[in-house]
């Protein structure tokens, strides 16, 4: 494990891309803002109580003449950051890749035949970017059996009928992602409890490992798979926003944070972080042997807002000034 994860050490600074179907709402839905929760314009689906044919039909809003997922790594690169990790199925269960498992994904909703990891994949590796993938295992409000944490859409899943969801979902989506897109340098798992107090058993996230390390053995697996840190199988631990990981010292940590509140696209945003503290919290995660990993949630059409782009130049600049590389 240790070397396998030595790059990932050494980098340092990354970048998290939110970006799904909820980046076409902007954080409002009929003229509502997001309801109670923590204000996550990626969890509106479930805030907003949206219907799945509704909130399919998001799609529409994609403008595919516009994206162009090399900008987000062109971006990524001269912001001094190592690797780009985008979210390839969010909590809201959609697939932003042309899924064969699942017919509910980004490319066949909006009918095109592109399929926007293919082409961050290709972009990454022209600009020799690692690139990972983010994909909830444990909460998934599409498909019947998905987990619902707080049960606020009324599922009740029997452990039978989670293990179906694991079965035809889960491990059949991982399989295509860790087939069809090169090499992968990580998968960012999410699950911030341990599997214990959850429907999730050990047995599914011992076959996700063996299917990982049969598949792409140099593959990273971070903590929020479920598993704890000291777990041989889990290359490092993901903290809390902007949580310092000074108790782990001697196993590789990061924390993801974000540019203003929000992950995905959020038109009502207005809590932006000034560049001196993003800088602050990279340096403060390094000086503890940690990594950062910052976030930007494009728009449906694949734009940055004026305010990441910015504060993600200005970070570049201090770094080629102030930083190793
Ligand atoms: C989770 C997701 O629910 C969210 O939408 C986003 O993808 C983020 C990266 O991960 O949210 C969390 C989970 C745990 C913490 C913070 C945000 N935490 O422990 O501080």
């Amino acid at each position: 494990p240790e070397q396998r994860v030595k790059w990932f050490s050494d980098a340092r600074f990354g970048m998290f891309i939110h970006w799904g179907l909820y980046s076409a709402a902007e954080g409002i839905w009929k003229g509502e803002r997001l309801r109670n929760g923590n204000n996550y314009a990626e969890w509106i689906r479930y805030r907003n109580r949206i219907s799945k044919e509704e909130y399919g039909s998001l799609a529409g809003r994609f403008n595919w003449n516009k994206i162009n997922p090399e900008e987000w790594v062109l971006l990524a690169k001269k912001a001094g950051m190592k690797y780009i990790i985008i979210t390839a199925k969010h909590h809201d269960g959609v697939a932003i890749w042309n899924s064969r498992v699942s017919d509910y994904n980004l490319s066949r909703l909006s009918h095109t035949s592109r399929d926007v990891l293919k082409e961050l994949a290709a972009a990454c590796k022209k600009h020799g970017m690692k690139l990972g993938f983010y994909y909830s295992h444990w909460l998934d409000w599409e498909h019947p059996y998905g987990w619902d944490h707080n049960r606020e859409l009324a599922k009740n899943i029997t452990g039978k009928e989670y293990n179906k969801y694991w079965q035809e979902k889960v491990l059949p989506q991982l399989r295509e992602l860790l087939t069809n897109y090169g090499e992968v340098a990580m998968l960012w798992f999410d699950m911030w409890v341990n599997y214990k107090s959850t429907v999730v058993q050990k047995e599914q996230l011992e076959q996700v490992i063996k299917l990982v390390r049969e598949l792409q053995p140099n593959c990273l697996i971070n903590s929020r798979l479920g598993l704890p840190a000291g777990n041989p199988d889990i290359d490092f631990e993901t903290m809390g926003d902007n949580e310092l990981g000074a108790v782990y010292q001697d196993h590789p940590w990061e924390t993801s944070g974000t540019i203003a509140h929000s992950w995905g696209y959020n038109a009502l945003e207005n809590q932006w972080k000034s560049t001196s503290q993003l800088l602050q919290s990279l340096i403060g995660n390094v000086s503890l042997n940690g990594g950062f990993t910052l976030n930007i949630g494009p728009r449906a059409d694949g734009s940055v807002s004026y305010e990441g782009i910015r504060r993600l130049d200005d970070m570049g600049k201090w770094l080629a000034k102030n930083g190793e590389s």
